[in-house]
C-alpha cells in the first residue's frame, strides 16, 4: 500500500478521499488555492502546499504546480478526484513520468475514452449496444448525408473531442443536414481544437442511466449496479439515485456482462463510468466514458456497501478484485442523491458567500459529504456544490422520504442554495411515481412559473 497520497482537488471530494486514506492508514497530502487557506481539506490532511491563487487554471489546473507539490512532500501516489485534471490523459503520463502513481485508468486508455467516436467503435467491438449511427468520424457534408439516410432522421451530430453536451447538432430533415455540420464543425473546433464530428440515431426524450465499474489490474472488471441520472439541467445533474426504477434485473445482468468483456478488451483500471440512453422502449445504448470517480458515487456506495474510492486506491496500489471487494455485490434497498448547489433556487444564479449559520442532518440513513462549516465561505472561483446529501431506505418510497426529512433539516443560512427546488422536485408526483426523463427539470420549471404566475 502506498504511504502517502497527494489530493489534487479541493472541497467535499478531496475531503472524501482524506477520509479513505485515513481509514487505510495512509497518509495525505493536501493542495489548495489561496481561496482556499481555510479549507477542511486542509485541516485534516497531514500536509498541506499552497499551490497557487485562486484561479484553477493557475492552481488546481496547472500541472507543474501540482508535480512540485507532489515532489516536495515526496509522495507515492496522487488521487485527481473529480474535474480539474482528473481525465488529463498527460497530467497521467507525467505523473507516471515523475514515479508517482496516478489513481485512475493508464493514460492511453483515459486518452482513448476521451475521443468519443473511438469508444464508441471500440464499445460496440466488444458487444456493448450503440446506436446506428458513424463508423467513426465524418470526412464531409456528403458523407454525412449518406450515413443519416441509411439510419433514418432525426440524427445528432457530436464532437468527438466533446461530452457533457457541448458541440452537438440535432438533424431533423435532410435540408438542414449541410448547415448543422458545418456549425457542429466549428463549434468543435473552437470548443476542442479539432473538428471532427460523428454520428449518431438521435433518441428524443430519453433517460440517461450510468453503470458504475472498478477494475483491478489484473484483468478482472467489476459492474455495479445502474445510477439513474435524468434529473438534470442543461447538462448539470441536479440528483441521482440507484438502482434505476427503469432498469429490469434481466437488463442489468445483460449490460454488466457486456461491459465486463469490453473494458477488459480496452485495458481498464481504476474507477470508472459508463453513461447510457435509454429509450422509450427501455433498452439502453452506449454514449460515452467518464474515465474518473464521479460526484454521484455515494449512492453507489449506499447500496452495495462497497466504498469506490478506498476501492480506486487499492486498484492502483496493486490489489485484486478479491481483496478489494469483500464478497458479491448485491443492492441492498435504494439510494437517492440530492447535490445542494450554492445557487438561487428559482434563478440558478450563483450565490457565493459567508455560510453563516449550518445545520448537516443526520440519523438514520443518511450521509452528508460536504466540506462546509458554520461560517466558512463559498468562494466564487469554482463549481456551486456546497454537499451531497444522500439518503437510503429499504425501498425508493422510504428514501424520498427520508430525503424530504433530511432537507428539512438541512439549514444553510447566508447563502441561497437548491434546497428549496429538491424540496419541490421530491413532492412531484412524477418523480415519486419514477415517471421521468431527461427533459423532467424543463417541463418541472415550465410548470412552476405558471403555477406562480396565477
Ligand atoms: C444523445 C441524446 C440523444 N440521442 N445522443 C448530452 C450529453 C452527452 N453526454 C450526450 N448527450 C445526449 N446524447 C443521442 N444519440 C441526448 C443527449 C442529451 C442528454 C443526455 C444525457 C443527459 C441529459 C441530456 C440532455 C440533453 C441531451
Amino acid at each position: 500500500m502506498f504511504k502517502k497520497v497527494l489530493i489534487a482537488n479541493r472541497g467535499e471530494i478531496a475531503l472524501r478521499v482524506i477520509c479513505a486514506c485515513k481509514e487505510l492508514g495512509v497518509r495525505t497530502v493536501a493542495v489548495y488555492s489561496e481561496a482556499d487557506r481555510n479549507s477542511l481539506h486542509v485541516r485534516f490532511a497531514d500536509e498541506a502546499v499552497c499551490i497557487g491563487p485562486a484561479k484553477s487554471a493557475l492552481s488546481y489546473l496547472d500541472i507543474p504546480s501540482v508535480i512540485s507539490a507532489a515532489e516536495i512532500t515526496n509522495v507515492d501516489a496522487i488521487h485527481p478526484g473529480y474535474g480539474f485534471l482528473s481525465e488529463n490523459a498527460d497530467f497521467a503520463e507525467v505523473c507516471e513520468l515523475s514515479n508517482i502513481r496516478f489513481i485512475g485508468p493508464r493514460p492511453e486508455v483515459t486518452r482513448l475514452m476521451g475521443v468519443k467516436d473511438k469508444a464508441r467503435t471500440a464499445m460496440a467491438a466488444a458487444g456493448v449496444p450503440v446506436l446506428a449511427g458513424s463508423d467513426g468520424v465524418l470526412k464531409s457534408p456528403e458523407e454525412a448525408e449518406k450515413m443519416a439516410g441509411q439510419i433514418g432522421y432525426p440524427v445528432i451530430l457530436k464532437a468527438s473531442a466533446g461530452g457533457g453536451g457541448r458541440g452537438m447538432r440535432i438533424v431533423r430533415e435532410p435540408a438542414e443536414l449541410a448547415g448543422l455540420f458545418a456549425q457542429a464543425q466549428q463549434e468543435a473546433g473552437a470548443a476542442f481544437s479539432s473538428p471532427d464530428v460523428y454520428l449518431e440515431k438521435y433518441v428524443e426524450a430519453p433517460r440517461h442511466i450510468e453503470f458504475q465499474v472498478l477494475a483491478d489490474q489484473y484483468g478482472n472488471v467489476e459492474v455495479f449496479p445502474e445510477r439513474e441520472c435524468s434529473i438534470q439541467r442543461r447538462h448539470q445533474k441536479l440528483g441521482e439515485e440507484s438502482p434505476s426504477p427503469k432498469v429490469t434485473a434481466e437488463l442489468r445482468a445483460r449490460v454488466a456482462a457486456s461491459l465486463r468483456e469490453a473494458l477488459h478488451a480496452v485495458g481498464y483500471t481504476n474507477a470508472g463510468t459508463v453513461e447510457f440512453l435509454m429509450d422509450e422502449n427501455g433498452e439502453l445504448y452506449f454514449i460515452e466514458v467518464n474515465a474518473r470517480i464521479q460526484v454521484e458515487h455515494p449512492v453507489t456506495e449506499f447500496i452495495t456497501g462497497v466504498d469506490l474510492v478506498k476501492g480506486q486506491i487499492l486498484a492502483a496500489s496493486g490489489a485484486r478484485m478479491d481483496e478489494i471487494l469483500s464478497g458479491p455485490v448485491r443492492i441492498h434497498g435504494h439510494a437517492i442523491e440530492c447535490r445542494i448547489n450554492a445557487e438561487n433556487p428559482e434563478t440558478f444564479a450563483p450565490s457565493p458567500g459567508r455560510i453563516t449559520a449550518l445545520n448537516i442532518p443526520g440519523g438514520m440513513g443518511v450521509r452528508v459529504d460536504t466540506a462546509a462549516y458554520s461560517d466558512c465561505v463559498i468562494p466564487p472561483y469554482y463549481d456551486s456544490l456546497v454537499a451531497k446529501l444522500i439518503t437510503h431506505g429499504r425501498d425508493r418510497a422510504e428514501a424520498i422520504a427520508r430525503m424530504h426529512r433530511a432537507l428539512e433539516m438541512f439549514v444553510v443560512e447566508g447563502i441561497s442554495t437548491s434546497i428549496p427546488l429538491h424540496q419541490q422536485i421530491m413532492a412531484d408526483p412524477d418523480f415519486q411515481a419514477g415517471n421521468f426523463d431527461t427533459n423532467f427539470i424543463s417541463r418541472f420549471l415550465a410548470a412552476r412559473e405558471t403555477a406562480s404566475k396565477r
